[in-house]
């Protein structure tokens, strides 16, 4: 017994190293059987703002090859106009009255508490949990304190801004490393270079994990300020040359990726927060009626492309599809789970977005400006919903061109219907412009819309009323800037 109790002992440290080698082979097959996934999500980008979606004034070549490459979507949705609750349904998979986040952030007082809840449940929380590397880069926008700091939601590491940069604004200007700040006063044109050269050296630096990088650049926001390589590029003016250089810098990061042999294990993703930002800088809905800060199509329905090489569907997909379907999609590919003790509005598209076929998942979709359910659609129909002037949040407060006038949609302000008493419904396969009421010739959709609508109500809330399953901002007065 000795001896073998000796002999046991000198194997010991030979049983440890195989073991160890056997666990690194595993995790290494196991790396590389699961998908990187890569999220480069622009700002205010509008559905018609790149030339593979019909632009005339810009070329995007680069993004315009992952379209070539990839499934370019004519109906992918987001579930706000505006930034922050934009991003918050992105990376929680749910409607952000149900998240806790329906307004924009700013940075007076009164959203001083004001950021994602940490009782939410992101991608990268998810993901970092099943084994992956997270990253964060550029815009967050969903609050820095503790709790909703991106670090506090997953991502490992962060480099970037807490929100949009201002001149004005000494906190606004700091970019970060992680918690740090690297840089107090960074130059705005400096900032899309900066974000791509960290995202390159983030994926260098991964070797053995999967990784899970969420690229938020600010273009084409305001400030619209193209560095100087890229001022007169275009034919768009300043807006057009951001655009271009926006699209240098995701050709850049593309490029890095296919030129290194990512492509056949990564899964890029490209898609806009919220439509163009026509009242105040410019840029192009194309064939849609409104933008940002509206509850139109061209606020809510952007530009998104799905690449992954071999595997998935390429060419033009028509299905009303939804960013808060990445979550649970993601999830799904990365062999992780999503939280069962929620709701997540987000569906599983897997199997569309690998046959390139498929009908929506989305029975019904809700439009929110705010808190003010504003229109709610099924198929092609969707139903605009009455509101006044007070129901608006702060960004739509001010009444823009004429109100509607109850015959034609002839004319609309920039900010889209800002106030209606009856309801209007639209077919969007024959008008996605919105521009015709066609209610009286279907009452039957017309009553089940408004029962929906009614229902939802419940559900998430509303100006006047809270939702059963609603998570309400740490403020009073939502829609009430100060
Ligand atoms: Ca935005």
């Amino acid at each position: 017994m000795k001896i073998l109790a000796k002999l046991n002992k000198s194997m010991q440290p030979f049983y440890k190293i195989s073991v160890f080698l056997i666990m690194c082979s595993f995790l290494s097959i196991h790396a590389q059987e699961r998908p990187n996934i890569v999220i480069l999500f622009a700002d205010d980008l509008g559905y018609g703002d790149l030339s593979s979606y019909g632009a005339q004034d810009v070329n995007t070549p680069h993004i315009d090859q992952l379209a070539e490459e990839g499934l370019k979507f004519s109906d992918f949705q987001v579930p706000s106009s505006v930034c922050s609750p934009s991003r918050a349904a992105l990376l929680t998979g749910r409607y952000p009255m149900r998240n806790g986040f329906p307004v924009a952030r700013h940075t007076g007082t009164k959203h001083s508490a004001y950021g994602l809840d940490a009782e939410e449940i992101t991608i990268a929380s998810t993901l970092q949990q099943t084994g992956y590397s997270t990253m964060c880069i550029g815009k967050w926008h969903l609050g820095f304190m503790e709790g909703s700091h991106p670090m506090d939601h997953g991502f490992e590491e962060f480099f970037g801004l807490q929100s949009n940069w201002n001149s004005k604004s000494a906190a606004l200007k700091k970019l970060y490393k992680n918690r740090t700040v690297v840089n107090e006063k960074v130059t705005y044109e400096t900032l899309l270079e900066s974000y791509t050269d960290e995202a390159i050296a983030f994926v260098k630096s991964n070797k053995e994990k999967p990784f899970f990088l969420y690229l938020a650049y600010n273009a084409v926001h305001s400030p619209i300020l193209p560095s100087n390589a890229f001022k007169k590029s275009s034919k768009g003016g300043p807006y057009g040359d951001y655009v271009q250089e926006l699209d240098h810098y995701v050709g850049k990061f593309t490029n890095f990726l296919s030129e290194n042999g990512y492509d056949e294990n990564t899964i890029i993703i490209f898609l806009s927060d919220n439509g163009p930002a026509i009242c105040n800088f410019g840029g192009s809905a194309g064939p849609l009626n409104g933008g940002k800060y509206t509850t139109m199509e061209g606020g809510f329905r952007i530009p998104a492309i799905i690449k992954y090489k071999d595997k998935f569907a390429t060419g033009i997909n028509h299905t009303s599809l939804s960013s808060m379907d990445l979550y649970p999609t993601i999830a799904n590919l990365a062999g992780a789970k999503v939280p069962s003790d929620r709701v997540i509005d987000g569906k599983d598209i897997t199997t569309i977005l690998e046959t390139g076929k498929g009908k929506t998942p989305h029975e019904f979709i809700y439009y929110y400006n705010g808190i003010n359910l504003q229109a709610v659609r099924k198929g092609p129909w969707k139903l605009h919903l009455p509101r006044t002037l007070e129901d608006q949040p702060f960004w739509s407060k001010k009444q823009m061109g004429k109100p509607f006038n109850g015959k034609a949609l002839k004319t609309l302000p920039c900010k889209g219907i800002q106030t209606l008493k009856q309801p209007i419904l639209i077919d969007l396969d024959h008008d996605m412009g919105e521009l015709k009421d066609v209610s009286r010739k279907n009452p039957k959709i017309v009553e089940e819309l408004l029962k929906e609508a009614e229902r939802v109500r419940k559900e998430l809330g509303d100006v006047n009323s809270v939702g059963t399953d609603q998570r309400l901002p740490p403020f009073k007065d939502i829609q009430v800037k100060q």
